[in-house]
C-alpha cells in the first residue's frame, strides 16, 4: 500500500501513471505548454483510459534541456492542477524545486515525482510535513549534460541501488514515513543503452528495503536505439518495455499511452494469476 495524500494506492497490480506534459519542448512531442484547456482534456482522457494516477510536469527534464524559471513552471502547472483537484485519481507533480513542491501540495497534488530525489536544498522540508507520496529517482549528473558521457565504475545496478538506499536513509531520518516512498532507477538519466538494459534486466535489484519501484521507459531514446524508430513510432516498443518492467517487479509504470499499456498489463497479469 502506498500512502499518496488522501489516496491509498494498492500496488497489488501494477499501477499506470499517465504522463501529462506541460512543457513546450517535450522530446516525445506531447508538450501542452500554454494550453491549459488541452492539458486538462488530455489528463481526463488518460483517466478515462484507465490511468491510476497522473504525472504533471511543467519543467522539461529531457536530456539537454535548459532549466525553466520558477514563475514559468508555476504558471504552467497551477491552473491545470487546480482544475484537476477532486478528480478520482491522485495527481503527481514532476518537479525538483521546493517552492513548486509546496505550491503543488497546497493545490491538491498527492505525489511529488523528483528527478533529483529530494537532493536540492529545502526539498525534504517542502514535503516532510505533508502525507504525499514521493518518487526518489536516480540520475547521474544534470539534465543539460547527463547523456554526454555517463560513467559507472563497477556495476550500474549496484551504484543505482546504493544511491537510492542512501536517499531513503536520509529521507526517513528526516521523519518521512516509509509507506510514502517509491524508487526509480531513472531510465535514460545519465545512462548508456547498455546501462538501461542492465537496469531493466535486473530491475528488482535496483530498489531497496522492499520499496515499490516505478519505471519510466515510455518513448525513450533507448527504445529508438533498439528499434530504429523515431519517437512518434515507439508505441509497440513502449508497451513491450512496460510489460517487461512489470514482469521484473515494477509497481508503477509511467507512460504516455495509457489504454494500450493497460491492455498489455492486463494480459500479463492474467497469465501471472494463472501461474499461482
Ligand atoms: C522519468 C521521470 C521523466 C522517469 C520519473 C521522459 C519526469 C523524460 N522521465 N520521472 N520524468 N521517472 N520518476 O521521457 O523515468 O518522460 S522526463
Amino acid at each position: 500500500m502506498l500512502r499518496c495524500g488522501n489516496f491509498q494506492l494498492s500496488l497489488e497490480r501494477p499501477q499506470i501513471m499517465g504522463i501529462v506534459n506541460l512543457t513546450p519542448d517535450s522530446f516525445s512531442g506531447d508538450g501542452l505548454a500554454n494550453d491549459t484547456a488541452r492539458a486538462i482534456a488530455h489528463a481526463w482522457r488518460q483517466i478515462e483510459a484507465g490511468a491510476d494516477m497522473i504525472d504533471l510536469g511543467a519543467e522539461s527534464s529531457r536530456p539537454g534541456a535548459t532549466p525553466t524559471s520558477l514563475d514559468e513552471e508555476l504558471a504552467r502547472l497551477l491552473p491545470v492542477l487546480e482544475s484537476l483537484s477532486g478528480c478520482p485519481v491522485p495527481i503527481s507533480v514532476d518537479t525538483y524545486k521546493p517552492e513548486v513542491m509546496r505550491a503543488a501540495l497546497a493545490h491538491g497534488a498527492s505525489m511529488i515525482n523528483d528527478i533529483y530525489a529530494l537532493r536540492r536544498p529545502g526539498a525534504i522540508a517542502a514535503v516532510a510535513g505533508s502525507d504525499c507520496a514521493i518518487c526518489l529517482m536516480h540520475m547521474q549528473g544534470e539534465p543539460l549534460t547527463m547523456q554526454k558521457n555517463p560513467v559507472y565504475h563497477d556495476d550500474v545496478v549496484r551504484e543505482v541501488e546504493e544511491f537510492l538506499c542512501g536517499r531513503v536513509d536520509e529521507v526517513i531520518a528526516a521523519g518521512i514515513a516509509r509507506d510514502r516512498l517509491v524508487l526509480d532507477p531513472g531510465f535514460g538519466f545519465g545512462k548508456t543503452l547498455e546501462d538501461n538494459l542492465a537496469m531493466l534486466a535486473r530491475l528488482g535489484e535496483t530498489g531497496c528495503y522492499g520499496l515499490p519501484i516505478l519505471a519510466g521507459i515510455s518513448r525513450k531514446s533507448m527504445l529508438g536505439a533498439i528499434t530504429g524508430r523515431t519517437v512518434a513510432d515507439r508505441l509497440a516498443a513502449s508497451v513491450a518495455a512496460a510489460v517487461l518492467a512489470a514482469a521484473h517487479g515494477a509497481r508503477i509504470l509511467r507512460v504516455h499511452d495509457v489504454a494500450e499499456t493497460r491492455d498489455a498489463i492486463a494480459v500479463w497479469q492474467a497469465v501471472e494469476s494463472a501461474r499461482h
